[in-house]
């Protein structure tokens, strides 16, 4: 199905975009990850996912529609040129609202990720990017509806328009308006997310192309679906009862089940680098001592550490280097 025609019913046609305010939303963490597509074209997932979303830190975006004959696109201070694969993107999706023969903008977007800390950009982005939408075309869209929005942009980006722990339902419907995040009306004040940046560099594989290698040739994926079911339920669990060993062991395990469908397609989806896997002992190690920490690990080489705030001494100690979040520090 079209992207555009699933939010016919939602669009008023004839509205003049007029500038929107600031818009902001927080980057997320996936503690149970979105790993393949039943719909590529909807970003429609073969699971539902469950993330916490960075507070404070994530994407500023407004927009204010202009008299030229294309977008005029800065990010971080810099205006970029229009054949970027990001500017591409991010027109198409403006495409959603507009007639894009007679309306363009200026879009002004910066990322208040720290730049050390190895997170995409694109889940925030395109979250972001549907608040100023909804404000510059008075859609007046609910947070369920802006969610299935920010979804059309980048699948992710549809937790990142909640923040706290936040759960991405699957939905059934071929249109999609059922898929959307909800947030869980959980706090977890003491819950610390570690950035130990291993490589820097542009991946060679994006995880939009990733996760559709894994769908197509790995058997081991079918197993996906009900790992990530049930990994899900223990999270929702752990966090209900702040029960940190169970939500640190299976916030890992998930993350490396979701590696092992990577390593079993063809060709191979290698993420690591032996500086990831050398963290990775470094943690079981000091786990078997009896440090409480666990981790996590997207599409890419670096590692979010699990801990709680009773352990950021001994981890900071640990790991002098990482970059530290508290995710509800300031929600
Ligand atoms: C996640 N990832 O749940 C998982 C874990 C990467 C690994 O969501 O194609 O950039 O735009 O829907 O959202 C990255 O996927 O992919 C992602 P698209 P997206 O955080």
């Amino acid at each position: 199905m079209d992207k555009r025609a699933t939010l016919a019913g939602w669009l008023t046609t004839g509205t003049t975009p007029s500038a929107s305010d600031e818009h902001f939303a927080p980057s997320n963490i996936a503690l149970c990850k979105y790993w393949g597509k039943r719909d590529q074209q909807l970003n429609l997932p073969v699971n539902a996912s469950l993330s916490v979303s960075l507070g404070h830190l994530g994407t500023h975006t407004r927009l204010v529609p202009i008299d030229y004959p294309a977008d005029e696109i800065w990010l971080n201070g810099e205006k970029l040129v229009p054949s970027a694969p990001f500017c591409q993107r991010i027109s198409a999706f403006l495409d959603l609202f507009r007639n894009p023969d007679h309306c363009h903008f200026r879009v002004t977007t910066r990322n208040s990720i720290p730049t050390a800390a190895g997170l995409a950009s694109s889940a925030s982005g395109f979250a972001a990017l549907a608040l100023a939408v909804n404000d510059s075309f008075a859609l007046q869209l609910s947070k369920e509806q802006l969610s299935v929005v920010a979804r059309l942009g980048s699948g992710s980006a549809c937790r990142s328009i909640f923040s706290g722990f936040v759960e991405w339902q699957m939905g059934h419907r071929e249109d999609g308006l059922d898929s959307h995040a909800l947030a869980l009306q959980y706090r977890w004040p003491g819950l610390c997310i570690g950035l130990i940046k291993v490589d820097a560099s542009v991946k060679a594989t994006d995880s939009r192309s990733g996760m559709q290698r894994t769908v197509e040739t790995a058997h081991l994926y079918q197993s996906w679906p009900l790992q990530a079911a049930s990994d899900l339920q223990q999270l929702k669990q752990a966090i209900t009862a702040q029960d940190f060993e169970l939500l640190g062991r299976t916030a890992e395990h998930n993350a490396l089940s979701m590696h092992a469908t990577m390593l079993a397609s063809w060709p191979p989806l290698v993420y690591w680098q032996p500086d990831s896997l050398k963290m990775m002992h470094k943690i079981w190690k000091l786990r078997q001592d009896g440090l409480p920490i666990y981790f996590t690990m997207d599409a890419g080489p670096n590692l979010k550490l699990l801990f709680e705030s009773t352990s950021l001494e001994e981890v900071m100690r640990q790991f002098p280097d990482m970059e530290v979040i508290q995710p509800f520090g300031d929600v």
